[in-house]
C-alpha cells in the first residue's frame, strides 16, 4: 500500500528535512504534496526522480491525503490542521500547538510508539531538546524510574529555522570583518556569544523552552511527578542540540549499568571513552538521526548510588524534528497496517 503524503511547511528547514527523510527512509508514497505560503507557490523540489513544485497552503489542501506533516508555526497549524484532519488525514504535527491536549498522543518512538493508538486525528511531535533528552534516558529509565532532573541545554541556531541559520552565519562575517551586528532573530547578537533565553520567561523566571521538558517530559513518560529544572541557552553551533543532564533515579545505578543499558538502546550510539578525547560533540551529530551519550558519571552532589550526570548531543533538524515526525508516521502506519 502507498499513501498520500502532504508536508504543510515545505520550504522551511523543517520540511525540507522531512522530503530527506522520506526519501532516505524509502517511504511507500503513492503522491507528495509541498504546501507552503502564497509566495512559495511555484518553488520547485526534487523528490528522488519527481520535480515537485510547492502549492499554497489552504484549508482545501487536504483533500485525498492520508498523512499531513505539520512544520508551521503554532498559529498556521491552528489555522489548517483541523482542515486536514476534517479531510481525513492522520496529522503529525511539528509544532507545539496541540502537544499538552488531552486528547492528542506526544509521541517519541523509541520511547511511547503505544500511544499513537489514542490519536483522534493528531499526533503531536515534541520539542526538539525534550526529543533528545528522552532518547538519551530512555533505557535508563525503564531500569530504575527517574523522578528529577537537572538540565542546561546548548541549543543550535537552527531551531530558529533557516532565518536563525543565516543569522549566524550573517553575525560571524560581520564580526570578522568589524561591521556592525544588528540582530534581528536573535534578541542578542549570537556569534561568539551565549543568549540564556529561548521562548519568553513565566512569573518563576522560567523560559517557556524551559519547561517544555517538564511538562512534555510528563506526558511522554506517562510520569505525572517527573519534575526537571532546565537552562536552555542559544549558542552559535549550526544545527545540533547538546545537554548535560543529571538524572535522580529511585533506585541504585552504576555508571557501568548505565554503559550497558545505553549501549543496546535504540537511537542512541554510546560515545564514551574520555580518556582516548571520545564524547559527544555537536559537529560529529549533525546531518544523521541517532542521540549520541557520553561522559556519564557518578553525581557529586549525592551521597547514594542513585544520580547520574551525562551529555547528550542530537541533531535539532532531524531526530529533533523531521525524523522523529516521519518516524511517528512510519509507525502509524505499521500499527494500523
Ligand atoms: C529552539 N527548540 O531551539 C526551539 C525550536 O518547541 O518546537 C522549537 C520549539 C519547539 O529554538
Amino acid at each position: 500500500k502507498t499513501y498520500n503524503v502532504a508536508i504543510l511547511g515545505a520550504t522551511g528547514a523543517v520540511g525540507q528535512e522531512m522530503m530527506n527523510v522520506l526519501a532516505e527512509r524509502d517511504f511507500p508514497l503513492n503522491k507528495l504534496r509541498l504546501l507552503a505560503s502564497k509566495r512559495s507557490v511555484g518553488k520547485t523540489y526534487q523528490y528522488k526522480d519527481q520535480v515537485i513544485a510547492c502549492e499554497e497552503a489552504t484549508p482545501d489542501s487536504f483533500e485525498g491525503m492520508d498523512i499531513v506533516l505539520g512544520a508551521v508555526e503554532n498559529d498556521i497549524a491552528e489555522q489548517l490542521l483541523p482542515h486536514a484532519v476534517k479531510a481525513g488525514a492522520v496529522v503529525i504535527d511539528n509544532s507545539s500547538a496541540y502537544r499538552l491536549d488531552d486528547n492528542v498522543p506526544l509521541v517519541v518512538p523509541e520511547v511511547n510508539p503505544q500511544d499513537i493508538q489514542k490519536n483522534n486525528g493528531i499526533i503531536a511531535n515534541p520539542n526538539c531538546s525534550t526529543i533528545i533528552a528522552l532518547v538519551a534516558i530512555n533505557k535508563l529509565h525503564e531500569y530504575a524510574t527517574v523522578n528529577s532532573i537537572i538540565a542546561s541545554t546548548y541549543q543550535a541556531v537552527s531551531g530558529a529555522g533557516v532565518p536563525g541559520l543565516n543569522e549566524l552565519n550573517t553575525q560571524v562575517t560581520q564580526v570578522m570583518n568589524d561591521e556592525k551586528v544588528e540582530p534581528q532573530v536573535f534578541p542578542y547578537q549570537i556569534a561568539f556569544n551565549l543568549i540564556p533565553q529561548i521562548g519568553g520567561f513565566d512569573e518563576m523566571g522560567y523560559s517557556s523552552e524551559e519547561m517544555k521538558m517538564q511538562n512534555e517530559g510528563r506526558k511522554i513518560l506517562h510520569h505525572p511527578e517527573l519534575n526537571v529544572t532546565c537552562t536552555c541557552v542559544r549558542v552559535p553551533v549550526m544545527r545540533s542540540h547538546s545537554e548535560s543532564l543529571t538524572l535522580f533515579f529511585d533506585k541504585e545505578i552504576d555508571v557501568e549499568k548505565a554503559k550497558e543499558l545505553l549501549a543496546n538502546a535504540d537511537g542512541v550510539k554510546l560515545v564514551d571513552d574520555p580518556n582516548n578525547k571520545q564524547y559527544p560533540m555537536p559537529l560529529d551529530t549533525s546531518d544523521q538521526d541517532l542521540v549520541y551519550v557520553g561522559r556519564i558519571r557518578k553525581d557529586l552532589t549525592q551521597n547514594n548510588n542513585k544520580s547520574l550526570t551525562l551529555w547528550c548531543c542530537g541533531d535539532q533538524v532531524r531526530k529533533g524534528a523531521a525524523t522523529n515526525a516521519v518516524q511517528i508516521a512510519i509507525e502509524y502506519i505499521k500499527q494500523n497496517a
